[in-house]
Formats: structure tokens, C-alpha cells, sequence
């Protein structure tokens, strides 16, 4: 496969790049943090997403060198949006969500070197959100669960990436150190009209009443209009994500979101 041979190169002469969605809480608006989201820019086929080649990082190892170079990236990123909006803005420091693929999870050094490179750049502990889909910890054992307590006991919050589309058992929720659920975009699909579908509102709310009762924040991902983004505001949902606030993009356009909104 073309893709495959030239993936690691592709590290090597810089051809990636991340783009950044804005993370918006529900309650007053506000900006609080970002997705980081990797693409590439291929010297034949343009810019090509994630699901394009993230499967063949994945299975060739580079996973782990590109996983690396994108927490650096998000980081050093987050450093400069704080050094430019003071560490608290009004609605709070600004955060960096990174995702973390499964072989990330099982190599050795994400710890160590999580910590160098938030040590590195100066940026707190606090202010990164690792996601893992749900999908990536169903029945998982300790020792794939000690690295990520590690981080969390050190102030990363985990997020629990995709929530809802897995099967995962419900009371397991409890022996994950996760703080965050993202609740599936299917699940702000059926929020599309109004008022909603009863079915989906009946779902979500328990999702969120549960949540809550486990200490987890809710966040939700493409909302793509105003009437979704209330109804998941009016059952309780923390922060939101998608098209209606922003489309991911360049680190600067955080610049101006920030600004208007904090
Ligand atoms: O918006 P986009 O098409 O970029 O996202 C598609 C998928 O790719 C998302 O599910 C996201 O979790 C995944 N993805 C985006 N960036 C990264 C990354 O840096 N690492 C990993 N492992 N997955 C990513
Ligand atoms: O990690 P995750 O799979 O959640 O990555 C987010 C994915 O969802 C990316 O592919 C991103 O481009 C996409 N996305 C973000 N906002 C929206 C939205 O409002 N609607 C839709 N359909 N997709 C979105
Ligand atoms: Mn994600
Ligand atoms: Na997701």
C-alpha cells in the first residue's frame, strides 16, 4: 500500500498537521479547550483525515511516534493559547482534548513521556483531556488501566471517547479513571428536530443523571444547530462540541474564539 511506505516519512518531513475544534460549555457559551485532530497533508492527494491513515499507524507501529508528535503539537499549542489569554481566562484555563489511540495505551513509555512533555512546555497536568474510546477499555484489564490512572492521579482528565456505541457495562463506569463522557454524535442526531425524539431524550438524560451521580462530565459532539444544543443544554449536558460553534480548524482561529466568548 502508498500510503503505508510513505506514513513514516511523512513524520519525518513535518507533513502533518492538527486542526483544532473548539470545546463550548453549554451553560454561558464560553470557550473552554479544543480537540486536537490530525491530518496530512500528502504531496500527491491533498489533505487526507484520519481515518485515512490512522488504521495504518496503527497496525505498522508508527502510532506511536505520530501519537507522540501530536500530544508535543497540542501542547505546545495550548502553552501559546495560554500564554496569550493568561492562564485563567474569565470562563477558565483553556484546555487541550487529545485522543489516544489503543497501542498507545500499551506502550511503555506514555507516562513518562506525557509528563516530559507537559513538563517541557510548562503547561499543568490540568489542562489536558487524554479520550479513549469506550470501545478501547471494554474489558479492560489493570494493567491496561494503571498507565491511565497514573495520568489521572496526576491531574489528566480522561475522557471516555464515542460513549454509547460500545456495549459496555454501565457499572463498569465506576473502575475507570475517567471524568469526562463524550456522548456519541448519534446520540445528538435524535435531537435534531423539536421537540426531540422522547426515545433519545429518555436515553440521554439517564446518560447524564448518571454521569453526574458518578462525578463524570458530560460533553457532547456534533451539535450541528441551536435547537440541539439547548435541548442537550436543558438535560444537563457539561460542553458541546461541533459544526454550530465551529468546524475544526487552524490553532488561530481559537485566538478570536477565545477572545469574544471568554
Ligand atoms: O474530524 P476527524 O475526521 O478528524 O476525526 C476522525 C476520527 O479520527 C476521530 O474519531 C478521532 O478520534 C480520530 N483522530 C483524530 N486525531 C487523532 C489522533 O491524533 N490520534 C488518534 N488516535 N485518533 C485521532
Ligand atoms: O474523536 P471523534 O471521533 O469524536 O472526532 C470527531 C469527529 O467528528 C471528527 O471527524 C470531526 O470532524 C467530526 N465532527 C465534529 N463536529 C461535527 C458535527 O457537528 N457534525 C458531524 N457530522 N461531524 C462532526
Ligand atoms: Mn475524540
Ligand atoms: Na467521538
Amino acid at each position: 500500500h502508498g500510503l503505508t511506505t510513505a506514513l513514516p516519512t511523512a513524520l519525518e518531513r513535518g507533513e502533518f498537521f492538527i486542526e483544532y475544534q473548539p470545546l463550548v460549555h453549554l451553560g454561558d457559551g464560553s470557550v473552554r479547550g479544543a480537540e486536537a485532530l490530525v491530518r496530512w497533508l500528502h504531496p500527491q492527494h491533498g489533505v487526507l483525515g484520519p481515518d485515512r491513515f490512522i488504521p495504518l499507524a496503527e497496525h505498522t507501529g508508527l502510532i506511536v511516534p505520530l501519537g507522540r508528535w501530536v500530544l508535543e503539537e497540542s501542547i505546545r499549542q495550548a502553552r501559546a493559547w495560554r500564554e496569550r489569554h493568561g492562564e485563567e481566562t474569565a470562563a477558565g484555563p483553556l484546555r487541550i482534548n487529545v485522543n489516544l489511540s489503543p497501542c498507545q495505551l500499551t506502550h511503555p513509555g506514555l507516562v513518562q513521556d506525557t509528563v516530559d512533555i507537559l513538563e517541557r512546555a510548562g503547561v499543568a497536568p490540568e489542562a489536558l483531556c487524554l479520550e479513549v474510546t469506550e470501545s478501547a477499555l471494554i474489558g479492560a484489564d489493570d494493567d491496561l488501566l494503571k498507565p491511565l490512572r497514573r495520568l489521572a492521579e496526576m491531574g489528566v482528565d480522561i475522557a471516555l471517547d464515542d460513549f454509547g456505541t460500545g456495549y459496555s457495562n454501565l457499572a463498569n463506569l465506576r473502575r475507570l479513571p475517567v471524568s469526562i463522557l463524550k456522548l456519541d454524535r448519534s446520540f445528538t442526531q435524535g435531537m435534531q428536530q423539536f421537540p426531540a425524539d422522547p426515545v433519545d431524550l429518555k436515553i440521554v438524560e439517564g446518560i447524564v443523571t448518571l454521569a453526574h451521580s458518578l462525578d463524570l462530565a458530560v460533553t457532547v459532539e456534533g451539535v450541528e444547530t441551536g435547537a440541539q444544543a439547548e435541548q442537550l443544554r436543558i438535560l444537563g449536558c457539561d460542553t458541546a462540541q461541533g459544526w454550530y460553534y465551529a468546524r475544526p480548524g487552524p490553532p488561530e482561529r481559537l485566538h478570536d474564539l477565545a477572545l469574544v466568548d471568554a
